[in-house]
């Protein structure tokens, strides 16, 4: 049996050998690289917040633990330099090319040149909206639409018992990319079976500190009966919080305010009443993405799809949680 298997092994390399096409074709770049000969070139988006502070770090720390030389570039948010540090990995070879995409669409052409390369690509935290599948191997990050429906589902329950109009201003991501779109449909969803609810105005503040203030200062001149705000992250929320105060109200009170991420900054918020709910998106991705590396670089059969497991947070849980959190 020992030898019938071994002579598979050698078969199946004297067939690769003869049609010179390397595993990279059907996912992988083939044989038992030790991680110490595997490279990796990541194009990061950017570092427009806390969450993805976290989530660069993490993943550099993740591949220095595995051994595994990272090639990082940080895209400032913009698509042609994202588009440009995945070219420049092509041309240098490296074995596989990780990458979360600023936005949803235009990525078609440079996957094709990658995958023409034999070099296999991950996706990491956000996703595209390329038809063709196989111009990447798996997807690995969080469900946004799920986050967006956890947001929905507290207002519904906080709101409740109370008949009364329940107008939002929604604080959205980067215009095009995948948590802003998502996040915006899964709440929407939810609170669409109640016309109590109404979002009265819905803008980008791109994720950023700075633009959930602007944003929130502008809309609550044309919207000062608010009630809820809801950000697509912790940063604008934090942002939208300065506004709120400078405008002379008490954030938390005088508008509820619900974000996504749960990092720190938000938690502490949370903790002390300025925000009333976080859905959790965990940008801890840097061990299961290095294990898809190793699988797609082994050539082992990875699944299209790669979901992060997420919680919650209220205000007594975020004061239990805060002592211990990494981020
Ligand atoms: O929620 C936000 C960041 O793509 C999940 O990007 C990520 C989002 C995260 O800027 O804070």
């Amino acid at each position: 049996m020992k030898k019938f298997v071994t002579g598979l092994a050698a078969a199946g390399a004297v067939l690769l050998a003869l049609t010179g096409c390397s595993a990279a074709a059907s996912g992988g770049s083939g044989g038992d690289k030790a991680p110490e000969d595997i490279i990796v070139g990541f194009a990061q988006v950017g570092a427009e917040s806390g969450w993805r502070t976290a989530n660069t770090k993490d993943v550099k720390r993740a591949f220095e633990d595995a051994g595994i030389e990272l090639k990082f570039s940080d895209a400032q948010q913009k698509q042609e330099n994202q588009i440009k540090a995945i070219r420049s990995y092509i041309s240098q070879g490296v074995d596989v090319i990780a990458f979360s995409p600023v936005v949803e669409s235009g990525w078609d052409a440079v996957l094709q040149e990658a995958k023409d390369a034999g070099i296999p690509v991950i996706l990491t935290d956000r996703a595209v909206d390329s038809e063709d599948e196989s111009l990447y191997m798996t997807f690995l990050g969080s469900d946004f639409v799920e986050e967006g429906k956890k947001a929905g589902n507290w207002l519904v329950e906080e709101y409740a018992d109370s008949d009364d109009p329940v107008k939002i201003i929604q604080l959205e991501g980067t215009t095009g990319a995948a948590p802003a779109i998502d996040r915006a449909e899964g709440f929407a969803e939810v609170i669409k079976d109640d016309s109590k609810f109404e979002i009265v105005a819905s803008q980008t503040g791109d994720f950023t500190r700075a633009g959930g203030k602007q944003v929130t200062e502008a809309l609550l001149k044309s919207n000062p009966d608010v009630d809820v705000i809801y950000s697509h992250n912790d940063d604008m929320g934090l942002g939208a919080i300065e506004a709120i105060e400078e405008a002379g109200l008490t954030p938390g009170e005088d508008i509820k305010i619900i974000t996504v991420d749960a990092v720190k900054d938000g938690m502490t918020a949370l903790a002390e009443g300025k925000i009333n709910f976080i859905v959790e998106c965990n940008p801890l991705l840097g061990d299961q993405l290095v294990d898809l590396v190793k699988k797609v670089v082994a050539g082992e059969e990875v699944e299209k799809r790669v979901v992060t497991e997420e919680t919650t947070f209220t205000q007594e849980e975020a004061k239990e949680v805060l002592p211990d959190r990494q981020y």
